[in-house]
């Protein structure tokens, strides 16, 4: 079990074997993201990366908010320089190069930096009131982790313009029909259904796992033809692996792999 005694702003716990699930828990201030608040995530996630017990791991702000953004109070304080530093630039690395499977369940708002943080996730299960939006707009700023990015190659230019230039929130079903989104469920189940899905991934075998997720988001930034170089040398690693000559002489034998990460 991980040690939880160290957060203030978040819940670790393992509620499935090889599951991690990290709850953001700021109910006051809807989840915002302050400085602790992401560095905290960063520091769990980082132990999730680090711990071969995990093989996936839930993100999640529990059954009424996801993350209403960057904590503005905080950011009412900030300047140029403090921004230069780069700080929490580094922390969103964090996020980016977790590289075990990551599954975000959003309910509720999850606006600017919830949005965006959400996007850093390899899969989406809204729940019906998850509200995505990208409002910095709104208070002079425009998205600063990725927003514009992930938005635009995810649900396409027209809609991540009005969500990023009118600061406008889609909903649940439209995050889902926009691609932004796998899944809708009852906000109840958003939770629950992430962890399924998580456990279901957990079961695969994590080096395969890892590569393959590794390889997905190659395509977001390389061109199809070193994307299809990075499959290939991937997969010829996989060959090597004492998982994947159990996963064949288990379908051989018409029995259960059991996956070693190895
Ligand atoms: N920060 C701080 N407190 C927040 C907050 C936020 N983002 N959002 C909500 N709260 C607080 C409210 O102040 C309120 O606190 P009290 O007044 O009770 O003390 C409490 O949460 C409940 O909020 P409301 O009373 O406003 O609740 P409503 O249901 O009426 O409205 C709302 C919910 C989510 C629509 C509204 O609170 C809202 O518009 N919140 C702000 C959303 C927003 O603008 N988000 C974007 C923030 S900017 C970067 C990376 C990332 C970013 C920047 C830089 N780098 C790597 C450089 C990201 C920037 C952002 O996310």
């Amino acid at each position: 079990m991980p040690d939880t005694t160290a957060y203030t702003d978040i819940l670790v716990a393992d509620p499935a074997p090889h599951v991690r699930q990290i709850t953001m828990n700021r109910p006051k201030q809807l989840n915002a993201l302050s400085a602790n608040h992401l560095n905290e995530i960063v520091a769990a996630l980082e132990l999730a990366a680090e711990d071969d017990e995990v093989r996936a791991v839930v993100l999640t702000g529990g059954e009424k908010v996801f993350a209403a953004g960057a904590d503005l109070t905080e950011m009412a304080k900030r300047d140029i320089a403090t921004t230069l530093k780069g700080t929490r630039d580094r922390a969103w690395e964090g996020v980016r190069k977790f590289p075990k499977p990551l599954i975000a369940a959003v309910n509720g708002y999850a606006l600017g930096g919830g949005c965006e943080i959400a996007m850093h996730c390899d899969i989406i299960i809204a729940g019906d009131t998850a509200k995505f939006g990208q409002p910095e707009v709104n208070v002079g700023i425009m998205p600063g982790a990725g927003g514009t990015q992930r938005l635009a190659r995810t649900v396409g230019k027209s809609l991540a313009m009005k969500m990023v230039l009118a600061g406008e929130m889609i909903d649940a079903e439209s995050a889902l029909r926009a691609g932004l989104a796998v899944e809708v469920v009852p906000h109840e189940m958003a939770v629950e259904r992430a962890l399924r899905l998580a456990a279901t991934i957990a079961q695969k075998p994590p080096i395969a796992v890892r590569l393959a997720k590794e390889a997905v988001l190659k395509s977001y930034d390389m061109t199809l033809e070193n994307g299809l170089d990075f499959e290939r040398r991937a997969f010829t690693i996989l060959l090597a692996t004492a998982d994947m000559k159990e996963g064949v002489a288990a379908f051989l034998e018409k029995r259960k792999p059991t996956f070693q990460g190895r």
